[in-house]
């Protein structure tokens, strides 16, 4: 543990290392788990011929961010003592198509084996008092050092683009006012958060229309002749080598 006592460079040097390490281990736990979103993401294109993930993006906490952390939920200031009780230090935000995706991929998360679910926020069926919407799951994520195995949490933030694009838009207007947000516009946040999710719910009742279209036509689809049945094989092959190749 830091306290003010005079520290000597060996302890100076011991603590850069350990910070260090500390870091490493938070970037390979989201090198991990986005490598685990990206097959996901690849497979579920390959089965459903659509893609339920319009970006993602992994950030590590700032160090100013952690200290903050550390003041706010009065913790002794020790690695250890961070590392356990500050559990967005890794953070993999997933934006998704619709609101069955998010729930899509947290079931296909949740249910891998060597990934530990901690806590479950979610904020979609019970929105924050101010609008906010999201789901957040705190896991645990095995990570393989030289020393040997570490778990180390991450905390997985899912969510619709519209969701996404009021949270960045509160996140500006909750700063830029220093966290005393005039309660007019506290209020039409709220609204605005309101009209996207039933943004999100038009969305997603209008992509059920077209899969039910998509499906019915497909259905339809007969090959007459037997000789076409090998060119179509052949084609599809092909497209298919092509992509992998790239
Ligand atoms: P940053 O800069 O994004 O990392 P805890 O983490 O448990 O101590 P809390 O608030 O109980 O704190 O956790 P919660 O509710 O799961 O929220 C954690 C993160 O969700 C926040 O991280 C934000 O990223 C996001 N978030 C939560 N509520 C809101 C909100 O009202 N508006 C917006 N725009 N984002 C929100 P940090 O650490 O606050 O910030």
């Amino acid at each position: 543990m830091l306290n003010n006592s005079k520290i000597d460079s060996e302890q100076l040097k011991k603590f850069r290392h350990e910070v260090t390490r500390c870091m490493l281990l938070y970037k390979f736990a989201l090198a991990e788990i986005s490598t685990k979103v990206n097959i996901l993401q690849e497979e579920f294109q390959l089965i459903h011929e659509y893609n339920p993930i319009e970006h993602v993006n992994t950030r590590v906490k700032s160090p100013e961010s952690i200290l903050k952390k550390v003041q706010k939920k009065k913790l002794p200031l020790s690695i250890p003592s961070i590392q356990e009780n500050i559990h967005d230090i890794a953070g993999i935000r997933i934006i998704c198509s619709f609101v069955s995706d998010i729930y899509r991929i947290a079931d296909m998360i949740q249910s891998q084996e060597d990934i530990d679910v901690i806590e479950v926020k979610d904020y979609i069926k019970n929105p924050k008092p101010n609008g906010y919407q999201s789901l957040h799951i705190i896991i645990k994520i095995p990570v393989f050092m030289t020393y040997g195995e570490e778990y180390v949490f991450v905390e997985m933030q899912i969510r619709t683009i519209a969701m996404d694009f009021w949270a960045s838009l509160e996140h500006k207007i909750y700063y830029k006012y220093n966290k005393k947000v005039p309660s007019h516009l506290t209020d039409e946040l709220k609204e605005a958060a309101e009209v996207a999710a039933h943004l999100d719910q038009k969305m997603e009742k209008l992509n059920n229309e077209v899969t039910l279209l998509k499906e019915a036509e497909a259905d339809e689809e007969t090959i007459e002749d037997p000789s076409d049945t090998v060119k179509l094989l052949y084609n599809e092959i092909k497209k298919i080598e092509l992509r992998y190749r790239q």
